[in-house]
């Protein structure tokens, strides 16, 4: 049999955690036959939620589950880590500036990325889900030099799957009918995403649509603002929705994306369609032998140019301002 697969979730008592850990455990992040350990991670204040958390996890008597383990410290909590999903970070607060927030978050991301480089596995792979997503990433994998820095990536999954259903509502098809459909740049209100490279039914999405209007809009707005919406209706923000992204993510990181699609993750930019080289940017992707590739050779039009370099620029932005605080 497989030998078990370390899990290493942030924030582990917030909400996201909360729907996350059943389904790591049930085998929906790695595959029905990976046993999973679960290290969780929290500060001192919130481990005894953790601990209730990893009760409830034991009553679900999940037979991939071999083991919990919690910990008020990074350094442990990577300790032989497989896979990270660093999802605990520090929310804006009332009036706090980007700076602020990009402060208070490089105090959580910076010695996360240490503790990674110091103590995760060989094959580590990281996905950050807190906020401000791409650029604590950024911070962090610029403290784990001897991890190659592909490994550190951030979720655009959720934006992905939320544009999917805004067009599959507007076609009225289904989600299945939907290829190619990218998020590029920032998750943040900047994003963008694309259907003019997006396929339904084999046909071209942006032509299906054929309402230049509704897209510039209801779609795009609608994608973009979504998290703000849910909290407006839920008096929550995005949590099942948010795990599911993960679960998604990860899932095609390890097992590949299918043939004749691709889907949006944000990884560290190589340079292609003009985004700066390191930055953690979201791309069209495919996964193939456990490692993303960006999907190369797509059209790019006036439009689309400038919604992406608007993104990539709050991008450059945010790295410039961390780069500033000594955080990168
Ligand atoms: P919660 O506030 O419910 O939970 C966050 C948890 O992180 C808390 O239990 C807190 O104690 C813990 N935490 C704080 N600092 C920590 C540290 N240094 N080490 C370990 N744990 C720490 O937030 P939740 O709703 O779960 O959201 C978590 C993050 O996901 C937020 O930053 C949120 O903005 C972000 N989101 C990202 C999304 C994305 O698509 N990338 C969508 C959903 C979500 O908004």
């Amino acid at each position: 049999s497989k030998a078990p697969v370390n899990v290493t979730v942030t924030g582990a008592a917030g909400q996201i955690g909360y729907a996350l850990l059943f389904r790591i455990a049930s085998g929906q992040l790695l595959g029905a036959d990976t046993p999973v350990k679960l290290r969780l991670l929290e500060i001192p204040q919130a481990v005894k939620a953790a601990e209730g958390t990893a009760m409830e996890l034991d009553d679900c008597a999940f037979p991939l589950l071999q083991g919990i383990d919690i910990f008020d410290d990074a350094g442990k909590a990577f300790e032989g880590a497989n896979v990270g999903l660093l999802v605990g970070a520090r929310p804006r607060g009332k009036g706090m500036e980007r700076g602020d927030l990009l402060q208070a978050n490089g105090g959580i991301f910076k010695p996360q990325g240490e503790a990674i480089n110091a103590g995760a596995a060989d094959d580590i792979r990281v996905l950050v889900v807190g906020n401000p997503a791409n650029t604590n990433a950024l911070i962090a994998q610029s403290h784990a030099p001897d991890v190659p820095a592909e490994r550190f990536t951030a979720m655009t999954r959720l934006d992905h799957n939320r544009a999917l259903t805004q067009l599959a509502k507007k076609l009225d098809v289904s989600i299945n009918d939907i290829k190619k459909l990218t998020i590029w740049g920032n998750h943040s209100a900047t994003q963008y995403p694309d259907l003019f490279n997006a396929e339904v039914d084999g046909a071209n999405a942006a032509k299906a649509v054929g309402d230049q209007a509704w897209l510039e809009n209801d779609f795009i707005p609608t994608v973009a603002k979504r998290g703000a919406a849910i909290i407006e209706a839920r008096g929550a923000s995005s949590a099942a929705s948010a795990a599911n992204a993960a679960i998604d993510h990860v899932y095609d990181w390890v097992n590949g994306t299918p043939e004749g699609d691709w889907t949006s993750a944000a990884i560290p930019s190589d340079g292609s369609y003009g985004v700066p080289e390191g930055l953690i940017s979201s791309f069209p992707v495919v996964s193939k032998n456990g490692e993303w590739e960006i999907v190369q050779g797509l059209e790019i039009d006036e439009f689309s140019r400038a919604r992406i370099d608007a993104s990539v620029q709050e991008l450059v932005e945010e790295r410039d301002t961390v780069k500033q605080l000594g955080l990168v």
